[in-house]
């Protein structure tokens, strides 16, 4: 049977392979070709240097990550206007995908880069959307968009190119890094509610930090309660946030359980950013999309003059009943870098005196695989005397379980949203200092890194420029790695992935 699409950018794709008849996110064949049309309009809109064009390739970018936009509207017309920029006449050919490129590691390398670059625009946007700007990783971004579209380049060209991807991965999560603490504080240790309110709510869910601060500004004395919902937990931890009442904590788990709680909220739902499933039709009404996310029949929320205006949400919650209880309790989070170098005496105290053994990096995504189990396996598995250090939705698998704490320091540290995962990083350049090592690799961390869409790779791409080895990425290896582009990861890198709870925790702890 002739594949009616092709898309193998996230760890779900359909049988590990490629999803070729329609997406298991939900992505219709009409939409993938139309984000394929849309990354090869922005690499000839690349290609063509011209000027003032990269707030287009950022969104346009962003639109194709995974569960971002299923809206083909938007996407003809994103395609149209960047086609418009670029002086010279360009017929998008039929058949631009992934599969256009026939060498397979070539294939592969074009595609890690993509992919890493899709991640990087995430952050750019919301860096940029707080007036945090980088001419220097804009210039990169163009140059490597065009240089995917050069039948010059060969392996070795790409793989180094992947590499410098990874370098200005780690300035784009540094500049968003910058972006969030100096608008809205440094995250402190903070205990986040997951019980409800009598209110009606709103769910707002997605990365984007600066529509949080809109939102709550707006429904400030509106008589409805505020709650984050996956990715937006870690909204609580920075200072800024906690002067709004009627932001009262966190409803569900990450983004793959929204179908069903979505439905049992009741009220009206924001996605700021991706992961968006496609909604059922009990609650469509009830969701609302701005910024790169969108999908057909929900409301879209539009920034004009810098502003975006969510009355409509506004106005739905209100006719909407509170939110049904799902749990009750609390999280405790906000160990990004500063918080926790705030504890440094303390942590390192307790490895100097043996009460903890070994640091184990857990960020990354959650995902709707059953095989994902094994991570809060894995979790309730680790020894009392080892630390879990995560960031992103991953957390969800088991930010919830009682593991404790060794001398007041929680077991489970969570930074934040995935982009934090830079936090991470400086934490372990901070130990490197404070026990005087040479080497990042010579600390007591294993890393066990779920991984789900392109956010993950810049992550991962970016881990490897820091030098970190023998990361073991999960729960499957990406499938638009090539064989002999795995191995390169593997020989220079060590990485690998998962196998089984108990074999992993004797081999690595
Ligand atoms: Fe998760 Fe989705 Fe943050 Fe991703 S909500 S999976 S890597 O978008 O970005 O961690
Ligand atoms: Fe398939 Fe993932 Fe692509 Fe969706 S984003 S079409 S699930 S590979």
């Amino acid at each position: 049977m002739e594949s009616k699409m092709f898309c193998y950018q996230c760890q779900e794709t359909a049988n590990g392979k490629g999803c070729m008849v329609k997406g298991v996110c939900g992505k219709t064949a009409e939409v993938a070709k139309l984000q394929d049309k849309l990354i090869y309009a922005t690499k000839k809109l690349s290609a063509s240097k011209v000027s003032n064009v990269d707030q287009t390739i950022i969104l346009n970018l962003f639109c194709t990550i995974t569960n971002a936009n299923f809206d083909p509207k938007i996407l003809s017309d994103r395609i149209d206007q960047t086609l418009k920029l670029i002086p010279e006449q360009i017929e998008i050919p039929e058949n631009v995908g992934v599969l256009a490129t026939e060498n397979e590691d070539i294939r592969s390398l074009r595609e890690l880069i993509t992919y890493g670059l899709k991640g990087m625009a995430a952050y750019l946007y919301h860096a940029n959307a707080l007036n945090y700007h980088d001419e220097k990783i804009n210039e990169f971004m163009r140059e490597t968009l065009a240089k995917l579209l050069d039948d010059n380049l060969n392996v070795e060209d790409l793989t180094a190119l992947a590499l410098e991807t990874g370098k200005f991965g780690v300035d784009t999560m540094n500049l968003l890094d910058k972006a969030n603490t100096e608008t809205y504080g440094n995250p402190e240790i903070t205990k986040v509610q997951i019980g409800v309110g009598k209110n009606p709510g709103i769910l707002i869910s997605g990365h984007d930090l600066k529509d949080l601060e809109m939102l709550l500004e707006q429904t400030e004395n509106q008589g409805v309660d505020v709650y984050t919902h996956g990715e937006m937990l870690p909204a609580h931890y920075y200072p800024y946030f906690k002067k709004y009442k009627h932001f009262i904590g966190n409803y569900g788990n990450a983004w793959y359980l929204q179908q069903k709680e979505f439905e049992q909220f009741n009220g009206a739902i924001l996605l700021t950013t991706n992961c968006l499933v496609p909604p059922k039709d009990s609650y469509r009404s009830r969701v609302f999309t701005t910024g790169a996310v969108a999908f057909e029949n929900c409301q879209h929320i539009d920034e004009i003059n810098g502003k975006k205006d969510f009355t409509p949400i506004i106005e739905c919650a209100k006719k909407c009943q509170p939110p049904t209880e799902i749990e009750t309790g609390e999280i405790i989070g906000g160990f990004a870098h500063e918080q926790v170098f705030k504890l440094a005496d303390k942590v390192v105290e307790a490895v100097k005196s043996g009460a903890v053994k070994k640091f184990v990096v857990m960020a990354g995504c959650d995902g709707r695989q059953k095989s994902r189990e094994y991570y809060a396996e894995f979790a309730k598995a680790l020894p009392k005397d080892t630390i879990i250090l995560t960031a992103g939705c991953a957390k969800y698998k088991y930010i919830k379980l009682p593991l404790g704490d060794i001398g007041g320091i929680p077991r489970v540290l969570d930074a934040g949203q995935c982009n934090n995962s830079y936090s991470l990083a400086l934490i372990a350049l901070k130990l490197k200092e404070v026990f005087n090592l040479d080497d990042v690799n010579k600390l007591p961390i294993v890393y066990n890194i779920a991984w789900y869409e392109q956010k993950a790779v810049i992550v991962l791409l970016a881990l490897l420029h820091l030098g970190v080895k023998n990361i073991h990425l999960g729960p499957t290896l990406p499938a638009f790695l090539s064989p002999n582009v795995a191995k390169v990861l593997v020989e220079n890198f060590g990485i690998g992935t998962i196998s089984d709870v108990e074999t992993d925790i004797k081999n690595w702890i």
